[in-house]
C-alpha cells in the first residue's frame, strides 16, 4: 500500500484538505477531500480568526478521509504567515489570533524605527518591510498578555501543536516575523528583546520537512479519524506554493497568485543590499536552504472584496468575463497603496483613489474588476523588471500559481506587458507543495528537483506569450505614474 498524504492548505479566504499519493507513472494525484470558507470577524475590538472553527474543520475533513478507506495518513499544514496564537502556562491560547489586516500596527513601523534604523533591521533580517509583520504586531500587542505567555505560536505551529500536544517553530514562516537573523539563522535577541519577548517564548526552529507527531487519542473520543502523522511541512502557505511550483532551470521567476500576489525568484543566497533594501524585496526563508525573493502584491484580495460588495451576485469566472469586454488601461492605479489593505468598501476607495488622481472613475462591475486586472499585470510587469535589474539577470519564463493562474485574460495581459512567457498552473500548487515535502521526508520522492519534474508532468500547463506590438509604452507610462504617486514604505 502506497502512502497517503493529507495537505491540509488555509489561506485568509478558504481552507481546504487535499489528499496526495504518487501514482504507479510517478506522477502525483490530489483530490479535494474537504473545503471550507475562513475569514476574520471583528470581535473584542480587533479583526480576529477564528482558531477553533479552523481545528474543527480540519477534523472534519479528516473523518472524511477516514470514511474514504484511509486508515493511516501523514498530514502537513500551512497557512497564511506572519500571525500567531499566545499560549499561556496551562497550554491554551489566552485569547482568538488578531488578523494581520487590523488596523493596530498601522503606525507601528514608524515607532518601531525611531531609535532602530531601517537599514540596519533590513542588513540583519532581509525582510521587507510590512507593517503587519510579526515584530510589528507584536511591539502592539497587550503588555500583560504578552507576561502571561509562556509561547508565541505561529498560525500552522499552533495548529500542530493542538493536534499533537508537541510545539516547533517551523523556519519557513518564522522568517516572515522579521525577527530571524539572517547570519546567526535564529531569532534576533535584540529583536526579541525590543518588543519585550524572551528569547524562550519561541519553540526551538525546525526546518521544513521534520517529523512532528501523531494526532493525539484525546481527539479520537469525539471524531473518527485515521491514525495520522504530522509532518512540519514548509508551513507557510507561499513556502508551499513555491515549492510546488514546476520551474525549471534557473531563469523561471514564480507568482503565486492567490488573496496576495506574491512575485518573486527563488535564490540560494539571500539578496540584502541596496537595492533590494529600496524597493522593499524580502528574503522570505525557503524549504532545503532557500530564500523566497519576492514582493507581496495587494493581488486577488481587491477582487474578492469587490465580488462581496457586490453581495455575491456574480462568481469569479462572471466577473472575469465582464472585465473582458471592457478596454484596459482607463486609469492606472497603485494596487500596493495603503488603502487597499481593507478598505470598508473596495469599489469605493477605488472609485475615490481615481477621483484624487483625476482619472476616469471604473462604474461598472465589468470596468471595476478590469481596472483592478489591468493594473495587476502591470504591478507584475514592473516587478519583474525590477527582478531582473536587482539580481542582474534575464527572467524568460513567469510560473503562475495559485487560484489566479485560471483568469487568461490577467495571465496575458501578464505575458504582454511584462514581455516574458508565462506559464500558468497547476492552480492548487500550495497543496501540491505541501505535499511534496512530506513524500520527500518519507523518502517516496528523492528531492525537490526531481519532485518539481514530476508536477510538471503531472498536471496541465498553460503557455501564454507576449502579444507583439500591443500596449506598446503602456508599462512606460504606470511607471511614470508610480514614480509621482507610489507611497513605497521605504
Ligand atoms: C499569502 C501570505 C503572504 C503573506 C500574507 C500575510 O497567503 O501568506 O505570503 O505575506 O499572506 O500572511
Amino acid at each position: 500500500m502506497k502512502n497517503v498524504y493529507v495537505a491540509v492548505d488555509i489561506g485568509a479566504s478558504s481552507g481546504r484538505l487535499m489528499l496526495a499519493k504518487v501514482n504507479s507513472n510517478q506522477q502525483i494525484q490530489l483530490e479535494e477531500i474537504h473545503r471550507f470558507k475562513n475569514g476574520f470577524k471583528k470581535t473584542d475590538g480587533h479583526d480576529r480568526w477564528n482558531i477553533d472553527y479552523l481545528i474543527h474543520e480540519i477534523l472534519t475533513g479528516l473523518e472524511k478521509v477516514k470514511a474514504a478507506g484511509y486508515a493511516k495518513v501523514y498530514l502537513g499544514i500551512d497557512t497564511w504567515a506572519v500571525d500567531y496564537v499566545l499560549v499561556g502556562k496551562d497550554g491554551n491560547k489566552l485569547s482568538n489570533p488578531i488578523s494581520y489586516r487590523d488596523g493596530r500596527t498601522s503606525n507601528a513601523i514608524n515607532n518601531l524605527t525611531s531609535d532602530l534604523s531601517k537599514d540596519e533591521l533590513y542588513k540583519k533580517t532581509g525582510i521587507q518591510f510590512l507593517d503587519f509583520n510579526t515584530l510589528y504586531q507584536l511591539y502592539e500587542e497587550d503588555h500583560q498578555l504578552l507576561k502571561n505567555t509562556d509561547k508565541i505560536m505561529m498560525i500552522p505551529d499552533y495548529i500542530g501543536y493542538v493536534l499533537t500536544g508537541k510545539v516547533v517553530t517551523e523556519v519557513t514562516n518564522a522568517s516572515t516575523t522579521q525577527m530571524l537573523n539572517l547570519r546567526a539563522g535564529l531569532f534576533d535577541h535584540d529583536l526579541l528583546t525590543k518588543v519585550n519577548v524572551n528569547d524562550d517564548q519561541f519553540a526551538d526552529l525546525v526546518e521544513a520537512g521534520t517529523l512532528l507527531g501523531f494526532v493525539s487519542e484525546n481527539w479520537m473520543e469525539n471524531f473518527d479519524l485515521p491514525v495520522t502523522e504530522v509532518i512540519t511541512v514548509a508551513t507557510h502557505d507561499t513556502a508551499s506554493a513555491v515549492v510546488g511550483t514546476p520551474g525549471e532551470g534557473d531563469d523561471w521567476a514564480f507568482l503565486s497568485s492567490g488573496t496576495w500576489s506574491l512575485l518573486g525568484k527563488e535564490l540560494n543566497t539571500p539578496e540584502n543590499g541596496q537595492l533590494a533594501f529600496q524597493n522593499n524585496y524580502t528574503n522570505e526563508w525557503g524549504a532545503y536552504g532557500t530564500y523566497r525573493f519576492l514582493k507581496n502584491i495587494m493581488g486577488l484580495w481587491m477582487a474578492q472584496c469587490v465580488k462581496r460588495c457586490y453581495g455575491n451576485q456574480y462568481n469569479f469566472s462572471v466577473l472575469a468575463s465582464l472585465a473582458a469586454k471592457e478596454q484596459p488601461f482607463q486609469q492606472f492605479i497603485d494596487v500596493n497603496d495603503d488603502r487597499f489593505v481593507n478598505p470598508n468598501n473596495m469599489i469605493e476607495e477605488i472609485q475615490h483613489y481615481c477621483q484624487d488622481t483625476q482619472q476616469i472613475v471604473p462604474e461598472t462591475p465589468g470596468q471595476v474588476m478590469m481596472a483592478i486586472y489591468a493594473n495587476l499585470a502591470l504591478f507584475y510587469a514592473n516587478e519583474v523588471q525590477q527582478l531582473n535589474s536587482i539580481l542582474s539577470c534575464h527572467l524568460k519564463t513567469l510560473n503562475i500559481v495559485g487560484g489566479g493562474s485560471n483568469i487568461a485574460l490577467l495571465n496575458q495581459m501578464t505575458s504582454t506587458l511584462a514581455n516574458i512567457q508565462v506559464v500558468a498552473g497547476p492552480n492548487e500548487a500550495t497543496a501540491i507543495g505541501n505535499a511534496l515535502v512530506q513524500m520527500i521526508s518519507t523518502g517516496e520522492v528523492e528531492n525537490i528537483k526531481l519532485g518539481r519534474k514530476m508536477i510538471g508532468r503531472s498536471f496541465e500547463l498553460k503557455c501564454f506569450v507576449p502579444e507583439t506590438g500591443l500596449y506598446d509604452g503602456v508599462l512606460q507610462r504606470y511607471q511614470d505614474f508610480l514614480n509621482g504617486h507610489s507611497k513605497e514604505l521605504v
